[in-house]
């Protein structure tokens, strides 16, 4: 096999003090912290469509990007090559696990026939490419949002012959997600939304998004796929507004059509900024509600706007972030997948490496900040003693179910004004910065 990044080899973790910018000063895969290895607790994965499809095009210009991957006139030459070379870019960078859009694998041919054949072509090399390695699959999905007829959407399209041609999309990637071994698999509504409500019946096609849901989730019984199904919230883009806008949005759908059960979510850091909200509060969110299931690590830029899908590399958020998953028990089917993309000026391959070690650094001392957090345990307990009231007495009885409007109101005529206390902002973020 031919190999397509010859100045790289097997990124190694050499410690903080080292300078080399092709190793790790942070992450040791095998390092255990609070009981598991970090590449366990991390669970990082490489997403396709960004890391090797991606060639830096934009609204204003196309790709400019040449890979030696991409060097042939025939696509599924083109194909190959690419499977190739990400598991070789995977092996090098040593994470455990890869994503995928249907299409991104395997390129479209003229009917679905034809373009399914293609696909289990690729699936086939990917799979002995996964034995080869012991690379795992986080997640496969379907690209249901590129080709034209997708244009109006794909499960909340006006057509119903469209509808049908999206969900036999959507059969054919859950089977090969699971031949694939896949640990989930993740419905992104790409644009399942509207542009104008005007022309746009908004009631019937929450409806048939969550039929179509329902067909996958009996599907994925029938064929017995074991993988975590989630939903990837986002609020915009390219829709004006999508229906899966933001976690509390997709919980209350997923409880009103009972999907509840059958669903966690997959939490991207620039579609919560996109939402008016920041990562952490979408994975708090997924925290409280039991929803909490795997994550698109990347970051927005504030001052544009849009979902840059920039490599994530702030500190902070890596921190926070690690905070509530390890709050919350941990990844268990779910992973840090980098849906992220280098810049449109880092023309290099070799940028794809420094990207990609960057960000597992990144959230290494995140996760190492986290387990600060937690053994020492400060900030819990301040968060404790601030919601102490509820431990006993009045609060007791208000959470018990004990009281209601009228003891409440004998309560309050009794004991007069509440006694206020300071929310101590400050003194909480000057808490954090010590783990930092
Ligand atoms: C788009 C996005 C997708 C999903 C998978 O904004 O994040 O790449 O992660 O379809
Ligand atoms: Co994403």
């Amino acid at each position: 096999m031919a190999e397509y990044f010859p100045e790289v080899g097997k990124i190694a973790y050499e410690g903080p003090d080292s300078d080399n910018p092709l190793a790790f000063r942070h992450y040791n895969a095998g390092e255990v912290i609070m009981g598991k290895t970090m590449a366990e607790h991390l669970r990082f994965a490489v997403c396709y469509w960004h890391t090797f499809k991606g060639l830096g095009g934009d609204p204003f210009g196309p790709g400019t990007m040449i890979r030696n991957y991409n060097d042939s006139g025939d696509e599924m030459k083109v194909a190959e090559m690419t499977l190739e070379a990400a598991f070789e870019f995977f092996t090098k960078l040593g994470v455990g696990f890869w994503c995928f859009h249907d299409r991104d694998i395997a390129p479209e041919a003229d009917t679905l026939a034809e373009t399914n054949k293609r696909l289990d072509v690729i699936v086939a090399k990917a799979k002995k490419l996964q034995a080869d390695t012991g690379l795992k699959l986080l997640w496969g999905t379907t690209n249901a949002f590129s080709h034209r007829r997708f244009m109006a959407g794909a499960g909340t399209n006006p057509s119903p012959e469209i509808f049908a041609y999206a969900a036999s999309q959507i059969k054919k990637a859950i089977e090969v997600t699971a031949e694939l071994g896949g640990e989930g698999y993740v419905f992104w509504g790409g644009r399942e939304g509207y542009d104008t409500l005007l022309n746009t019946d908004l009631g019937r096609e929450l409806e048939h998004l969550a039929k179509l849901l329902q067909m996958a989730v009996d599907y994925k019984k029938k064929i017995g796929f074991e993988g975590q199904f989630y939903i990837e919230p986002k609020p915009k883009e390219p829709t004006k507004h999508q229906y899966d806008f933001d976690a509390g949005n997709c919980y209350a759908f997923l409880q009103k059509f009972g999907l509840v059960d059958d669903f966690k979510l997959n939490i991207e850091a620039n579609h919560a900024t996109l939402a008016g909200h920041d990562f952490h509060h979408e994975l708090a969110f997924c925290a409280a509600n039991n929803m909490l299931g795997s994550v698109d690590a990347n970051r927005g830029d504030m001052l544009l706007g849009w979902d840059t899908d920039q490599f994530p590399t702030n500190l902070y958020d890596a921190t926070l972030a690690m905070y509530i998953i390890l709050k919350s028990g941990g990844l268990t089917t779910g992973g840090l997948n980098f849906d992220a993309k280098v810049r449109r000026q880092s023309i290099d391959a070799i940028d794809l490496f420094y990207a990609h070690i960057g960000s597992m650094d990144t959230f290494a001392r995140g996760l190492k900040n986290a387990v600060k957090m937690i053994e020492d345990g400060k900030l819990e307990a301040a968060v404790k003693a601030r919601y102490g009231g509820w431990d006993e007495g009045l609060g007791k009885k208000i959470e018990s179910g004990q009281a209601g409007f009228e003891e409440l109101e004998v309560y309050t005529l009794e004991n007069g004004e509440p006694e206020l206390k300071s929310g101590r902002q400050e003194l909480f973020e000057n808490l954090l910065n010590e783990y930092i």
